[in-house]
Formats: C-alpha cells, structure tokens, sequence
C-alpha cells in the first residue's frame, strides 16, 4: 500500500516502480523463507558462433559455452536461478526456460517480441526466475525461429530433499538423452525461408546428446554415438528431451524396457514399455534397469513421418549405444578397475513403422498422473471453452486479395488456428504493452474461440492439394490474443486436421500446466468425447501432442498474470504461424498481479513510453 501512498504524492515514476520492485522482492523472499534449504543456481551462458564437424564436414553453428547440447542447469525444487546471457552470435537472441512456470514472472520467459525484445547482439541481459511446485525434466532453449537447434540444453529439477525422495528407487545415474537434428544449412534462415513458402533445407541428420551415431558414415567411417556404459544391475534414470525442429520420435533400447515415472516434469503412474514417443517440446523421465545379458544394445531414435498422402521429408534415424561393464581378462571380475566394455556384437532393436501414429497414440494414452487431481477438476466450473482448429492456408503473395492457390507460386503456405495465423509483433514486445498500456488499439486481433467454419476436419482428401481443399485455403494473419480473467478456467480441446498435412501437433503453452482430460481420433464430438473425460488422474504436461488426424481436451487454471505464448512446437508449425499469446489478466492483489520489469530489460532500440500501469488501483471494480 506504501506505493499508493507514493502515488497520491506524487513521487516520480521511476520512484514506484523502484518501490514496488523492492516490495516484490520482499514479498518473494520472505515467500521463500521457510526453505532453509533453497539456493541460487547461478550460470553465464555466452552464446556464440562455433565450427563443429558432424557429418565430415566443418559447420558454423551458434552454440552456449560451446557446447552442443548446452549446459545442463541442475536445481532444486525452490532454488532460484540466474543466468546471464551474453550475446556474441550474430543474431538477436531470446532463452526460453520450457515449462517453467515464470509464476508471477513472465518478464523472464525470454520470447522475443512476446515477452521481451530480444538480446542483440553484443548485449547482455541477467535472467532470474525462481523454480517452485516442480520436478523433473526440463528444458532451455532459444525461442528465436530456427535457432533452438542448437542452442537448448537440459533443466533438471530435484526434489528439495534430493533424490532420496523421489516417489521411485533411487537410480544409480541420471542421464539426459538429448535427442535433436543436425543442420548443415542454417537453422535461422531455414525458418525465415519457412515465412516466405521456401521448403528447400532439411536436417542433414539426427542426433543424441549431439552426435550422430553409426548410422552416418561419411567416407565410409561409422561416426560417433552416445555411449551409455552402465553396470549389471544397477537402474539408471534417463531424462529425455526432444530438441529437435521437425519430428516426433521413437526412442527404444534393444533387449530393454523403460518404466515411464515422469513428463514434462510431472510425475505419472510408472508404466512399462518398450518404446518411448516423444514429440517436439516434450519430455520423459523413464528408468532403465540394466538386467539384461550384459553386452552391446542399440538405443536408436527414429523420427516418425506423417502417413501417406502426406508430405513425406527427409528424416533421419540415429543411434547410440547402452554398454554393459564387464569383467576383462584375468581380473577376478569384482575389483572395478578390472571392469571394461563389453565387446559382443552390439543387438538393434525393432523399431515401429515409420508411419505408425497408432503407437505414439498408445505411448501418450498411457500417462496418467501419479497425484490425483480431482481437486482441480472435480471443480467442474469451466469458465471459457475454445474449440481450436489446427490447419494450414494460404496468403496471396504482395498483399494481393486474389490469387491462384492451391500449390502454386503466387501464394504462401502458412499454418493456422481456426483459420487465422499468428503474426509477430514487430515494435514493442506484447508484454510491454499490456504492462503499460501503450498497446494500439487495433495492433491484435481475439483468437476465435470456434473455428469459423465445420467441416469434415480429418477427411483425408483434403491432404493433397486439390479442388476439395481449395475452398479452405484462404486465410490471413494476424497478431492473436485470447484474455483471461485471473483465476479462469479455460477448456480448450484441439483439433488436427487433414487440410494439407496430417501432422501431429505438440501444443505447448507457456507459464501454466494442462491437464490432459481425453484425446481421441477423428474429430472431436462434445458429447460423447466428453463424457469420457479422465477427471481422476489426468497427466499434466507443458506439451500436448494432439493426436495425428485426431483431438486432445485439456484444461488449465489461468492464474499466472502476464502474456504467454501458446503454440505448436514444430518448428515449420511455429514459424508459419501456428501460434497466439493468452494474456492472464491481473488479479485483484500483489500476489495476484505481475511485478514491474526487472533491471535492464531489452528495449527495441527505441524509447518505450513508460506510462505507468494501475498497479494497485487496478481492481475489478468494472467487471462486477
Ligand atoms: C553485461 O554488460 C554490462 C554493461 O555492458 C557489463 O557491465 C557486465 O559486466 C556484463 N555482464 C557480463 C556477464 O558480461
Ligand atoms: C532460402 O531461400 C533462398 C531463396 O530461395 C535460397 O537461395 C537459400 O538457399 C535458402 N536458404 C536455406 C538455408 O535454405
Ligand atoms: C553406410 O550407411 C549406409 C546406410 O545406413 C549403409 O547402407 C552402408 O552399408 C554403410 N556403409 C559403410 C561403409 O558402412
Ligand atoms: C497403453 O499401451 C498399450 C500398448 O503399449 C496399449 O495396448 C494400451 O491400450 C495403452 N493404454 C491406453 C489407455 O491407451
Ligand atoms: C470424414 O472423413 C473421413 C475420411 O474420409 C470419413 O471416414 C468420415 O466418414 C467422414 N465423416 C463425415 C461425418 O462425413
Ligand atoms: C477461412 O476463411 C476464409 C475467408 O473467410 C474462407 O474462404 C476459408 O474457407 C476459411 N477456411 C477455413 C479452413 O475455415
Ligand atoms: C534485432 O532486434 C532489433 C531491435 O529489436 C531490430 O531492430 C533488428 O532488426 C533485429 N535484427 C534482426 C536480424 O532480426
Ligand atoms: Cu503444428
């Protein structure tokens, strides 16, 4: 209240925000006290150009500390985290923190134009988060088109009181398996050309942990692979991450089974299965126990293709390697230095069909919550229910009203939700301008909450380009918001179509968790799908992949105040514009609302009217 006081007497500005970011920090460390045990994770990533060779060949790649994958950020549920970026790549640069919850944080989810104007280059800029109500796997990553190829790297959280309290055994090791792409081409322009309907440059191949493995032989040699060297016996927790631009995965392990214990950083009801799927933007936590014959496995990641008709681009499988430690020689076998790798011919598992959805269907159909959440959900309030189309359309080229379409060079293909494909603000980041109110009237346009037209969305003719799909082509862009009141419940179930692809869709959405009610095939129908809802222990997850040619219904609690972005995690989806931002508006308190911009946030390069926001004046008043 000390800064309405300052208010009324008219103290700078500048003044109140310093107070109010005072009282913040207060507020938040007096929130944290109770955790003796809580630190601060402190890291500088440099982010800059690099050659590696992958593939015979040396390629120019923008990298963090060098390294491909990047750093691993390792905390504890309740540490706080700062990381200070500093940009010596060419490129303007933004870190997402994927699946953090940024809780009353939103200035730190590092999307550009979103959430903040980007790190340019030469600049640096601090990012500090706390990590609460968490555990599990995550991931970092450059939010900017293209450029997530290669610079993510893990995000590891903790239970508080360390692994002795993880709801399953407490594994020997802990492994991040990084599956990603390998680009030849630069990523950056890759996904510029993607705005402008230029499909010339794929991955050149796959990799895990960043290596390609001996399915590529340039020059005849086999390259090299990840290497797992584990012990008979002994159970190893493996944090898997898909970092890859384009595909869904299936990751098996010969002569294995993995038991699923988490995703996306919730723990599920441990499954078993032979193999993992896993989609662009997710992740899984899966024990391996190594109890087979111990020699030489395969772990071979295989990235699926949508079914035919559909487009088919060039993907690549790539494997490594799990080595049973053996004894060698004339060592008695139990002293460890007489331990070495196991030199059996290594065993390659069966790998799905590369265009079988039915068994990531399965995969995915199988996570359910360890935690019961009926709390939430037997809350059966929804306040807001959308309906929302994922398809793709075309734009006349030069702003042209007419044009020919359908697969012709006077349009440009672009992704779309219920009709319309998001356009990136171009002068001040979203955020600034819900913060301050300078956003133009006029510069968004509401998400749809229904799909402007019904039709018969997974009819298979409409892949191809053809007279059946023509008259759905046409669409437009624009800078898409939905608003939400703080606290709402939002329903949203989403819809994959056949209209020019039948891709599968993992939908991410920043700053909050979904509850996963039902995903089914087909399209979606209100009653019956309904009435199947999992209100009992549904996954929660960061990212949903909506079922090839199919629907999933989530929902989620909007009360993280701030702008989010929401959006498909293929990266040819996301940069042709399947996206919009969901601004959670403020509540009426402190705890309820967003805090001012941190010290030294990224301006676009020009003066920002800094018109200070209703902070504490802003109630309800006019929505009761
Ligand atoms: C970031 O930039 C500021 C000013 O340019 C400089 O004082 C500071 O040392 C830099 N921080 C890092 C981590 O390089
Ligand atoms: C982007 O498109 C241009 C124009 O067609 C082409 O010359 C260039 O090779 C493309 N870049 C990549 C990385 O594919
Ligand atoms: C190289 O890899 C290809 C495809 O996996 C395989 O067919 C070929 O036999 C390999 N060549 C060598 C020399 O290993
Ligand atoms: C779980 O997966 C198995 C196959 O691995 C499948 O038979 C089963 O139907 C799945 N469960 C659900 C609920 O889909
Ligand atoms: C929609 O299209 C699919 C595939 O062509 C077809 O099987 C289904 O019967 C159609 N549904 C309706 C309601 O027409
Ligand atoms: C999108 O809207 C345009 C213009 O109203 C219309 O021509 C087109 O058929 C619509 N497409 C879909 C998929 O709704
Ligand atoms: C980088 O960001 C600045 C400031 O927002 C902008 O003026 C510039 O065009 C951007 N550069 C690129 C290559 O996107
Ligand atoms: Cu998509």
């Amino acid at each position: 209240m000390a800064s309405m006081e300052g208010r009324r007497r008219g103290l700078p500005n500048a003044a109140v925000t310093a107070m109010v970011l005072a009282i913040a920090i207060v507020f938040f460390f007096s929130a944290a006290a109770p955790l003796a045990s809580a630190a601060s994770v402190e890291h500088t990533f440099v982010v800059s150009q690099t050659k590696m060779t992958r593939l015979c060949k040396e390629t120019l790649v923008t990298v963090v500390n060098g390294q491909l994958p990047g750093p691993t950020i390792e905390v504890r549920e309740g540490d706080s985290v700062t990381v200070h970026v500093v940009n010596r790549s060419p490129y303007n640069i933004t870190i997402h923190w994927h699946g953090v919850k940024q809780v009353r944080n939103c200035w730190a989810d590092g999307v550009p134009m979103v959430t903040q104007c980007p790190i340019m280059p030469n600049k640096n800029f601090t990012y500090w988060f706390n990590v609460v109500g968490q555990e599990g796997t995550l991931w970092w990553h450059s939010h900017v088109p293209g450029l997530r190829a290669t610079l993510h790297g893990a995000f590891i959280i903790r239970p508080r009181h360390g692994a002795a309290s993880y709801p399953f055994p407490k594994p020997h090791r802990e492994i991040p398996v990084i599956i990603g792409d390998w680009w030849e081409k630069d990523p950056a322009e890759v996904a510029r050309n993607m705005t402008k309907s230029i499909f010339s440059s794929y991955a050149s191949a796959s990799t895990v942990n960043g290596l390609v493995g001996d399915l590529f032989n340039c020059s005849g040699v086999a390259k090299e692979g990840y290497v797992l060297d584990v012990e008979p016996g002994k159970t190893y927790l493996l944090r898997i991450i898909n970092a890859g631009l384009f595909s869904e995965f299936y990751l098996k392990i010969a002569g294995h089974k993995f038991t699923v214990v988490a995703a996306d950083a919730n723990y599920v009801r441990p499954f078993t299965t032979e193999v993992i799927a896993i989609a662009p933007g997710e992740t899984v936590d899966a024990l391996l126990i190594a109890d087979a014959h111990p020699g030489r496995y395969y772990m071979v990641g295989l990235p699926n293709q949508a079914p035919l008709p559909d487009t088919q681009t060039p993907e690549y499988a790539t494997r490594g390697m799990v080595q049973y430690m053996v004894s060698q020689g004339p060592c008695s076998g139990t002293e460890v230095g007489c331990r070495g790798p196991s030199a059996d011919v290594p065993i390659v598992p069966k790998m799905p069909d590369i265009h079988d959805t039915v068994t990531s269907f399965y995969f995915h159909s199988n996570l359910t919550s360890l935690q019961h959440h009926a709390h939430l959900l037997v809350q059966q309030r929804v306040d807001q229910r959308m309906f929302v189309v994922l398809g793709l359309g075309t734009i006349c080229k030069q702003g042209h009203k007419f044009c020919k379409r359908g697969d012709s060079d006077e349009d440009i293909l672009v992704a779309t939700m219920n009709n319309v494909s998001f356009l990136p603000p171009t002068s001040k980041s979203l955020l600034e301008a819900h913060y301050y109110h300078t956003g133009r009237h006029g510069m968004t346009q509401d998400l749809p909450k229904m799909p402007p037209k019904l039709y018969n969305f997974t009819d298979e003719a409409l892949i191809p380009f053809g007279p059946k799909e023509m008259r759905l082509e046409p669409t437009y862009k624009a800078t898409l918001v939905r608003r939400f009141q703080q606290g709402a419940v939002v329903e949203i179930v989403f819809q994959s179509t056949a209209m020019l692809q039948g891709d599968s869709n993992p939908m991410h959405l920043h700053g909050h968790d979904m509850v996963v009610l039902a995903q089914g095939l087909g399209s979606y129908d209100p009653v019956k799908d309904g009435a199947r809802y999992n209100y009992v222990n549904p996954p929660v997850k960061n990212t949903v992949l909506v079922p090839n040619l199919g629907w999933i219904a989530i929902r989620f609690v909007a009360n993280n105040p701030g702008v989010w972005f929401m959006h498909c995690h293929y990266e040819f989806h996301l940069s042709m514009g399947m996206a919009a931002v969901f601004i959670v508006e403020d509540g009426p308190t402190m705890d309820t609302s967003l805090p001012p911009p941190p010290v030294n946030f990224p301006t676009c390069g020009h003066d920002i009217d800094l018109m200070p926001k209703d902070f504490y004046l802003h109630t309800k008043k006019s929505e009761t």
